[in-house]
């Protein structure tokens, strides 16, 4: 390494013998000569001694301008090192700088493409939507490359191609079919096989259609639990460029990270809108939900269901086994209406539904077959006999749900002082209530199908 002082000093003393090299001569010169032409005139006088002073000159001068000729050489070939170690010094910081310059373009690309995948994912809702934006992500991380995302059911026991683009369309289309047997997502790192003929090379690569392949397999972690993996392939033994897996990674971790949090936050609305024993809708999210199903052109039947003598049942078996029993019967009726019906647990052993789309009779006959089924699931399940009553009726145009639940509630008062295990429909004609089970029940009810169809 030159620095800029000695360089300087070197260039000084350059000057300096350029300087003092011809005065020091002519110092010399003229000091030589007179013990030049003493000797020359001691030879003689004339031509011979003009020669004698001549030769005494050069014989004197000659070893003079050698060390002369040697010390400027010394100095020259002293410059000129610095000279290429400075160029070479000079090349090489340019170089440096190049290659900063190509380093920090990179940077610059990744940033933008990170914040921009940041805000894509952030401004993703849901799920599919974040699908959306790793999926059109692919073009600029791996634009040649056919890429997929595998991502875990959730049993974590399937791995589901959620998303995949290629060149000509087609996906790599790995046939691995859960996490545990990936290896990227077993291990939680990202995996690069050179080719898939190697012999340390994944299974899952062999034999696929393309013939030899590499592979980048980089695992997709949803808060700490890996999940999934992405995975691209190329040609065998191509090289894959380190800015690629980084922008691989950096996908998958914001990726990630974006459907844990909308997980959190639908675990979090699910839990604020669910009974936390029975897993139904709670009253509030009920009635938000039956507000915004439309009932002018189409009926809406609403019922309430009250569990029979249910204090005597905790009492004789016990909390736990009331427990037991209210999660059956939520999951009879879950399991036995349609899933666009809305069941809730109102209140204790009180059970709000509402049946879109649907006649006070229709639902009548759908709530027979409720009670039915949970005769055999209490028979399955090993629980005391237990039964339930059930008030109908249907929302009028502009009704509030207040009200109409008011209503399905005296026909379930009816039910009960009925004798319970009984289904009572709110006649709107009569506005009476109509007990529909129990011994006529059914033949009660087809009745009123076949009225209502005249
Ligand atoms: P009826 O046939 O008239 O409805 O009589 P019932 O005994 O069912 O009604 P009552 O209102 O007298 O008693 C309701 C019981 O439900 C009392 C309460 O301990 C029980 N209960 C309410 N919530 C729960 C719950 O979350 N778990 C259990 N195990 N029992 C509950
Ligand atoms: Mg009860
Ligand atoms: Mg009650």
């Amino acid at each position: 390494m030159v620095t800029e002082e000695e360089w300087h000093g070197e260039m000084a003393k350059a000057k300096r013998l350029r300087f003092i090299s011809p005065l020091a001569g002519l110092v010399v010169l003229g000091i030589l000569t007179v013990p030049a032409v003493a000797a020359g005139r001691s030879f003689g006088s004339g031509f011979a001694s003009y020669l004698v002073t001549a030769g005494v000159l050069i014989v004197i001068i000659l070893p003079l301008v050698y060390v002369l000729v040697i010390v400027s050489d010394r100095q020259q070939r002293k410059t000129d090192d610095k000279v290429r170690a400075l160029t070479s010094e000079l090349s090489e910081a340019i170089e440096i700088a190049d290659r900063e310059g190509v380093t920090r373009e990179l940077q610059g690309h990744r940033q933008r493409f990170e914040s921009r995948l940041a805000n894509a994912l952030d401004m993703a809702e849901g799920e599919p939507e974040v699908i959306d934006v790793i999926e059109r992500s692919f073009a600029a991380v791996v634009p040649d490359a056919p890429v997929e995302l595998l991502l875990a059911d959730n049993s974590h026991a399937h791995l589901l191609r959620m998303a995949g683009v290629g060149p000509e369309g087609e996906p790599p289309c790995c046939s691995v079919d859960s996490p545990d047997r990936c290896p990227a997502a077993r291990r939680a790192q990202v995996q690069v096989f050179g080719d898939s003929d190697h012999l340390d090379a994944c299974p899952k690569l062999r034999n696929r259609p393309q013939g030899r392949i590499s592979a980048l397999c980089v695992p997709v972690s949803i808060m700490g639990r890996t999940v999934g993996v992405i995975h691209a392939t190329g040609k065998a033994e191509a090289q894959v460029e380190d800015s690629q897996i980084q922008d691989i990674t950096t996908l998958a971790k914001l990726a990630g990270a974006r459907i844990g949090l909308l997980r959190v936050m639908a675990e979090t609305q699910l839990q604020a809108s669910t009974d936390t024993l029975t897993g139904l809708l709670n009253r509030r999210s009920f009635s938000e939900k039956v507000a915004a199903v439309p009932h002018n052109l189409h009926p809406v039947a609403v019922a309430m269901a009250d569990l029979d003598h249910f204090k005597n049942l905790n009492d004789t078996y016990g909390h736990e086994t009331g427990d037991r029993a209210l999660r059956l019967f939520a999951r009879v009726l879950r399991d036995s209406l349609r899933a666009h019906d809305l069941i809730s647990r109102y209140g204790g052993e009180e059970f709000a539904i509402a049946f879109p789309d649907c006649s006070s009779v229709d639902a009548t006959r759908a709530l027979n077959t409720v009670a039915a089924q949970l005769d055999a699931a209490i028979t399955v399940g090993g629980l005391p006999k237990f039964t339930s009553s059930f008030g109908i009726t249907e929302i009028e145009p502009g009704e509030e749900l207040a009200a109409v639940l008011r209503r399905a509630d005296d026909a379930l008062l009816v039910a009960k002082r009925s004798g319970r295990d009984q289904i009572v429909l709110h006649d709107p004609g009569t506005k009476s209530n109509v007990p529909q089970r129990n011994g006529s029940t059914t033949h009660q009810v087809e009745e009123l199908a076949r009225a209502e169809r005249i």
